[in-house]
């Protein structure tokens, strides 16, 4: 019995090798079959980033919310609908885009510098403009712009030289590309039309671009598909293309917006079997931590992903680390943006606050990489994070009376530390089943202190 099966395995064997000798591809792999533990060891480094950066980088960032003279509402990157602008009147557009001020040293430094651990930039968004050398289309940055240079191959190598983890957002929406939407003008993004030709830009165009995208850059960290909504694009269509995209690199991550089973702006996935990796909430933050549920709230600076003059609204560096403690706090990623101009600069206000972000994770950042959900309600003062025994305790506000209770018993507790004030020490007082501590009269960070609360044993949560 023992010879059949040995013999059995070795003819296995013998037919794989004359395949791969003979050129013929690896049978492909369903990676929607994938164990948790393969999945685990996978995402781990994603779950441990906490912390991303999103580039939204295009022709868009030439108007800049303008066009013929008048101010477009809206976000920026979607001028092309907004303005109801015909492909040929947009593809006006690429001969003016010479951002020679791009420098991706300087974007991936400042990303580093403020504390994030992968960017996600924009490939091809809605528009269909590929800011990389594709050779599937001359609609791209080396045939249709004086700029001839390949963004992405120069981001790549960026990112390898710094330690950043580079990720592609994709769209599978295409306005120019006449098999796709781009015959729905002048409203492209037309959810009831479908486009009979779809599947044949599917198979000659997106996937031979994902293909370049996956092939020429190196380790790509995560797939961030986009533009999953219309009638077009089905189910079947995304669980393919998440296999098709995981043949290529088996290791990368892709969000659920590849296949169809978003709910929404929320972002999280509906019951049912979904492709997709995480929950993608978009310019909003869950209520609270889904346990076991993997997602990244992904949100602007002001109110624009693509760059937009007029668009000054900028949320406060306050706001931003908060709302970073408050995702980390849940268990989720913050994925926050920026949109360069055509002269690829990130706007100044941006980078103010990249760096305020960046000179807080430098003394606090412990309490947000690698951390997971706290297991406690939030308290009204701010937020618990945490880590197999440390407990992070981040006061926004000073409770009125300076006391906040810590929920882990006084006998637990080894070490109390604040590492915005080195110094600074608590009296540990028993309080209830947990500990009490009295804050100082000026909280030693402004905008959040964290207190490290090293304990020994479980956490008991009630
Ligand atoms: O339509 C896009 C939009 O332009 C932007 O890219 C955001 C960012 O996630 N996603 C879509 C809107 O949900």
């Amino acid at each position: 019995m023992v010879g059949k099966r040995m013999y059995g395995v070795i003819m296995l064997v013998l037919v794989l090798i004359t395949c791969l000798s003979c050129g013929e591809k690896k049978p492909a792999v369903n990676y929607l079959q994938e164990s948790s533990e393969e999945r685990a060891a996978r995402m781990q480094w994603w779950q441990e980033a906490r912390f991303g950066m999103f580039i939204h980088w295009g022709l868009y960032a030439i108007p800049a919310g303008e066009y013929n003279g008048k101010q477009v509402e809206g976000i920026g990157e979607w001028i092309m609908n907004t303005a109801q602008i015909p492909v040929q009147d947009y593809e006006k557009f690429a001969p003016q885009f010479n951002p020679v001020k791009f420098n991706a040293d300087e974007w991936v430094a400042l990303a580093k510098e403020a504390g994030v651990k992968y960017i996600v930039i924009t490939s091809k968004h809605h528009d269909g403009f590929a800011i990389f050398d594709s050779k599937v289309t001359k609609w791209d940055v080396m045939d249709a712009t004086p700029f001839k240079r390949d963004i992405l191959k120069e981001l790549s190598v960026a990112c390898e030289n710094q330690g950043i983890t580079l990720c592609f957002y994709h769209s599978i929406m295409d306005w120019h590309h006449p098999q796709a939407q781009a015959s729905y003008f002048p409203n492209y993004n037309d959810g009831e039309k479908v486009n009979p030709e779809f599947p044949k830009y599917v198979k000659n165009h997106l996937k031979p671009q994902l293909k370049e995208l996956l092939t020429n850059y190196g380790k790509v960290g995560i797939l961030w598909f986009d533009g999953e909504w219309n009638k077009d694009w089905t189910s079947p269509m995304g669980k393919d293309l998440y296999n098709y995209v995981r043949n290529l690199q088996p290791d990368i991550i892709i969000n659920n917006r590849v296949d169809k089973g978003r709910m929404g702006m929320q972002g999280l996935t509906a019951e049912g079997e979904f492709a997709g990796d995480y929950g993608t909430p978009e310019q909003e933050i869950p209520d609270t931590g889904l346990p076991g549920v993997d997602w990244e709230s992904c949100m602007t600076m002001n109110d624009t992903w693509g760059y937009k003059a007029s668009d000054n609204n900028w949320k406060s560096a306050e706001m931003l680390i908060r709302n970073l403690v408050d995702i980390a706090s849940k268990g989720g990623n913050y994925l926050l943006n920026v949109g360069p101009t055509a002269e690829g600069l990130i706007p100044e206000a941006s980078v103010e606050r990249l760096k305020a972000i960046g000179a807080w994770m430098k003394v606090n950042g412990d309490a947000v990489y690698g951390t997971s959900a706290s297991p406690f309600a939030k308290p009204e003062w701010g937020r618990y994070t945490q880590k197999p025994g440390k407990l992070f305790a981040i006061v926004f506000e000073k409770p009125k009376n300076g006391l906040v209770q810590i929920p882990v018993a006084a006998v637990q507790v080894k070490n109390i530390s604040v590492p915005a004030a080195p110094d600074l020490t608590f009296k540990v007082k028993p309080a209830g089943d947990g500990i009490s501590l009295q804050l100082p009269k000026e909280l030693p960070d402004k905008i959040a202190t964290v207190i490290v609360i090293e304990y020994d044993g479980e956490l008991v949560v009630k």
